[in-house]
């Protein structure tokens, strides 16, 4: 099976990546270069309408966006690889869990407070609470680790694991500082499929 993802190794595209080495997929890469507007080429949008990477064409021609959907169908599509527990478990419930709270509520918390430090949203109106409150929790989601589900790890290591260093490396609040935080970076970013996607 030969999927085509569209990518920027300085992307979030970089996500899906890592993904697709940890589960052994067979892909391709089709890059896609910011600086020469290709995110915004007629082309591109007429795979994706938002002008967004990761983008993942199945061999079906199926388009695939957002990381957390991505992954746990990448999860889902090679069960030999053990990332996501069965149907219908608590541990799924976890693996899900976390995979949609990155994209949900992650992202958005740290967008607002790098971007909108001095007017911060209310935390009770908004779906995502505030910046310390998602850092914390996913400090409490860890503790004691060293994964989500504990020993096991799983495909909400991916993305939980890509985002927090991710985060770490562009100096958002509290990243570097916790020790929890960078263990648990440390240790999944060590894996060999992640320094695979990070190669080339
Ligand atoms: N919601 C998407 C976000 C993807 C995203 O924001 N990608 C950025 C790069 S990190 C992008 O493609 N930007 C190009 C553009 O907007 O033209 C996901 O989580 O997968």
């Amino acid at each position: 099976m030969t999927m085509t993802l569209y990518y920027n190794p300085q992307s979030r595209a970089s996500v899906a990546r890592w993904m697709l080495e940890e589960v052994g997929a067979d892909y391709q890469l089709q890059h896609i270069d910011f600086t020469k507007g290709e995110s915004r080429s007629p082309a591109f949008l007429a795979v994706n309408p938002m002008g967004k990477i990761p983008t993942l064409v199945l061999d079906d021609g199926t388009v695939l966006t957002e990381n957390g959907a991505i992954i746990a169908w990448l999860a889902d599509a090679f069960p030999q690889a053990a990332l996501m527990p069965p149907p219908g478990s608590s541990a799924r419930g976890t693996v899900l869990r976390w995979l949609f709270f990155c994209g949900s509520c992650f992202e958005p918390a740290l967008t607002d407070r790098m971007m909108r430090a001095d007017a911060p949203l209310s935390k009770q109106a908004v779906g995502w609470g505030d910046y310390d409150d998602v850092v914390s929790a996913i400090e409490k989601a860890l503790t004691p680790g060293p994964f989500v589900l504990g020993t096991t790890f799983s495909a909400a290591d991916v993305y939980l694991g890509a985002s927090l260093a991710w985060a770490g490396k562009f100096g958002a609040p509290r990243i570097a500082d916790s020790r929890v935080i960078q263990d648990y970076v440390g240790q999944v970013t060590a894996r060999e499929a992640f320094v695979r996607a990070a190669g080339n």
